[in-house]
């Protein structure tokens, strides 16, 4: 048997289907945060529901995994009170753009030094095929027969118009820039967004392999994600859409650093201990 990677649990019951997306973006990660030397207790991923959603199961160190669109709120508050850790939220387009859409907002304005990586396949894969928020107009669906209506959601218009400091886009079938990307994203000060293109075998059959080999393209060394304004209208190029780091802004203050309780002391808030006397005083005036 060949010799156990740090942070591959080597899972005998893996839930994707065979082909899925998911299991390079998984290769992908476990080489990314071992060539970033990083310990498995190091590490904090958090997650909601669907398949994406299911990678902290899937992967040696800590992890908190809860309601569906939730995995952002738990990692904001782990990375205040143990500001020490590596944390990462991952979920599907579903989980992380619909459901938790509005606690994406949130953790972009916060800026709180956490790494977000979206699998985004355009459709609720573990639901069996509906459509999300990043499906495709005219896409039929179970219970869209006559096709989707809306605009797809454009996700990283959506975090740099609202103040993300990190914006990159990866594929699944481009393991090489994606572990990269992923390597980036995880160093980055401040929120990163990482949306990664990715094939849903079972429940997409718009937004293949080939699709999105074929309407993709790989930024070249030339361009600047530093510009704001030229970092968003690339966020407009669609079919084919720009892999790479499309948008970074370096220095922003992060939210663990501004908390008040680490002004004169900087011991992680986890590692405190908690002032019973005061407590016991907060209670008393709340209930008088
Ligand atoms: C509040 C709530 N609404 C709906 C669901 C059902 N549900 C579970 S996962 C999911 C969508 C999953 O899609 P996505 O996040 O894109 O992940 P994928 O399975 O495609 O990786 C839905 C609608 C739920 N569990 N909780
Ligand atoms: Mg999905």
């Amino acid at each position: 048997m060949s010799e156990r990677k740090l942070f591959d649990n080597q899972p005998d019951d893996i839930a994707w289907c065979p082909g899925c997306g998911d299991f390079p973006i998984r290769n992908a990660l476990i080489g990314a945060l071992n060539e970033l030397n990083l310990k498995e207790t190091e590490v904090v991923m958090c997650s909601g529901i669907g398949q994406a959603a299911k990678m902290p199961q899937y992967i040696k160190s800590h992890m908190w995994n809860g309601l569906h669109g939730r995995g952002l709120p738990p990692a904001t508050a782990i990375k205040a009170v143990n500001p020490g850790l590596t944390v990462i939220a991952e979920g599907g387009d579903g989980d992380m753009y619909g459901e938790g859409g509005n606690h994406l907002l949130h953790a972009i304005r916060r800026n709180p030094d956490i790494t977000l990586f979206v699998h985004d396949n355009m459709v609720y894969g573990l639901t069996k095929g509906q459509a999300s928020p990043t499906s495709q107009r005219g896409m039929v669906t179970p219970v869209q027969p006559a096709g989707v209506i809306a605009e797809p959601l454009n996700p990283l218009a959506l975090a740099i118009a609202t103040g993300a400091t990190f914006v990159a886009r990866g594929f699944s079938g481009n393991s090489e820039q994606l572990q990269n990307l992923m390597k980036r994203a995880i160093r980055h000060k401040g929120f990163a967004l990482l949306d990664i293109f990715q094939p849903c075998v079972s429940f997409n059959k718009l937004n293949g392999f080939q699709w999105f080999s074929r309407n993709t393209y790989i930024l070249d060394a030339s361009y600047d994600p530093h510009d704001k304004l030229a970092a968003f209208a690339k966020t407009q190029e669609a079919m084919p859409y720009p892999l790479g780091v499309i948008y970074e802004e370096e220095g922003r203050s992060v939210f663990e650093e501004s908390i008040p309780a680490y002004a004169s002391d900087k011991t992680p808030l986890a590692l405190r201990k908690p002032d019973m006397d005061k407590l016991r005083e907060l209670i008393r005036r709340k209930a008088e």
